[in-house]
């Protein structure tokens, strides 16, 4: 048998001091796996719950319930459990929450042990986690690298939150990951000289947050980095626009860069900067319940539009999505909707349907290195995890180095493939 014999969750920190939880289970009195749980700022509405304990202790945002739940509700519930039937403890997870957005136990606790189960499963079966989950991964992700922050993400008045490249040309992850790494010393330079010293300071996901305002300005400078790294041939661009954390919605209109937009004047301004620059994959353009709207913008942008907000990983609002021609790419982000099993099948969802997957991290991480080894499971060939740089990020990138290593001749590196993989 393969019994899970403990399940133990303990309050942790994230990147940002604040806490999340990590959850960590036995299987057969010794195989252990971990799983610590990451945590959004810029979030869409419709996210699984969050627990957090609004008492005193950090401002509220403890997460002592959450971890209270795992050991004394979850944890009963399923020690004796096979590890390996990922599918029956998740629906078990499910059924002990009881709700449709995870609120009772909390959407935290139950990916923290949902995930932990397959890790203690593959280090019981001694097999590499990226493999235990899908025998066939084979596919290294191409990183978007996100080099400049605004929005949520930053202290400057840059309304759009994520200014990233995609090094498609390189010939492997490993050489994606030091172009991208090259081009943000340049980077830095440029922005000393441009800006001062003040415009080094970095964004919640490790991207510089120079003092800069205007979109055009942004993408002036990182194309300039590009340019003078010699690699302008091999890189194209992406932008998470966050556009929901602008929109207002009493009026219907987006508030950006002191001007008040229309669904449509956004969509003409999108069009602009596509052909100025070569940017290939906007992430979530619209407000979150636009559905129409990105409909509308699907058709008429020809470039990867990818739905976070928008689909919060979910099912329900990603099967609409495809009916509706909303998008043509899913963000994928386990904490959006909770268990492991979910997320999976909403990647698959996604892949059947011609709809592209980008693995993502959040900005609220820790060092879990989990989410490069899924990127690689569900071959999916696209990962969003940040810049190079700070551990919460490289994490993920050294832990795909490692994978890329394992692999060796059996791995194939996503590069120009990216748009077209399945
Ligand atoms: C996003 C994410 C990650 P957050 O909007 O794509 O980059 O941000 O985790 O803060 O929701
Ligand atoms: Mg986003």
């Amino acid at each position: 048998m393969n019994e899970i014999t403990s399940v133990r969750a303990r309050e942790i920190i994230d990147c940002r001091g604040i806490p999340t939880l990590e959850v960590e289970v036995t299987v057969e009195g010794w195989a252990k796996g971990r799983f610590a749980v990451p945590s959004g700022l810029s979030r869409g509405s419709h996210e699984a719950f969050e627990l957090r304990d609004g008492d005193t202790r950090f401002r509220g945002l403890g997460v002592r319930k959450a971890v209270e739940n795992v050991n004394k509700i979850i944890a009963p519930a399923i020690l004796g459990m096979d590890a390996l039937s990922q599918r029956e403890i998740d629906r078990t997870l499910l059924e002990l929450d009881g709700t449709e957005n995870k609120s009772k136990l909390g959407a935290n606790a139950i990916l923290g042990v949902s995930v932990a189960v397959a890790k203690s499963a593959s280090s019981f079966l001694d097999i590499p986690f990226f493999k235990y989950m899908n025998q066939y991964a084979q596919i290294l992700p191409l990183p978007q690298f996100n080099l400049i922050n605004g929005g949520k993400h930053a202290s400057n008045d840059l309304d759009f939150q994520e200014f990233i490249i995609m090094p498609e040309g390189a010939e492997s992850f490993s050489e994606s990951l030091r172009i991208a790494s090259e081009v943000n010393f340049i980077l830095r330079d440029i922005l000393l000289e441009k800006y001062g010293k003040s415009a080094l300071n970095v964004g919640d996901e490790g991207g510089f947050a120079p003092p800069i305002s205007d979109v055009r300005e942004a993408l002036d400078v990182l194309s300039e980095a590009v340019k003078k790294s010699g690699y302008e041939d091999e890189i194209v661009y992406a932008l998470d626009v966050a556009s929901t954390h602008f929109y207002d919605r009493n009026e219907g209109i987006y508030t950006f860069q002191g001007l008040k937009l229309s669904r449509e004047e956004m969509i003409e301004f999108y069009d602009s900067l596509i052909s100025d620059y070569p940017i290939v994959s906007m992430e979530d353009p619209l407000y979150e319940d636009d559905f129409e709207g990105y409909a509308e913008l699907t058709k008429s942008l020809d470039i990867q539009i990818v739905g976070d907000d928008l689909f919060v990983t979910n099912p329900k609002r990603l099967k609409k999505g495809i009916e509706m021609g909303a998008a043509n790419a899913v963000l994928w982000k386990m904490n959006q909707i909770g268990t492991l099993t979910e997320a999976w099948d909403v990647a698959q969802i996604a892949m059947r349907n011609g709809y592209n997957v980008v693995v993502s991290e959040r900005s609220g991480e820790t060092e879990d290195e989990t989410i490069a080894d899924l990127s690689v499971s569900l071959n999916c060939g696209q990962i969003k995890t940040g810049a190079p740089v700070r551990g919460e990020r490289t994490s993920k990138y050294n832990q795909l180095l490692r994978i890329e290593e394992e692999l060796g001749e059996n791995g194939m590196f996503a590069g120009k493939k990216w748009r077209k993989l399945y």
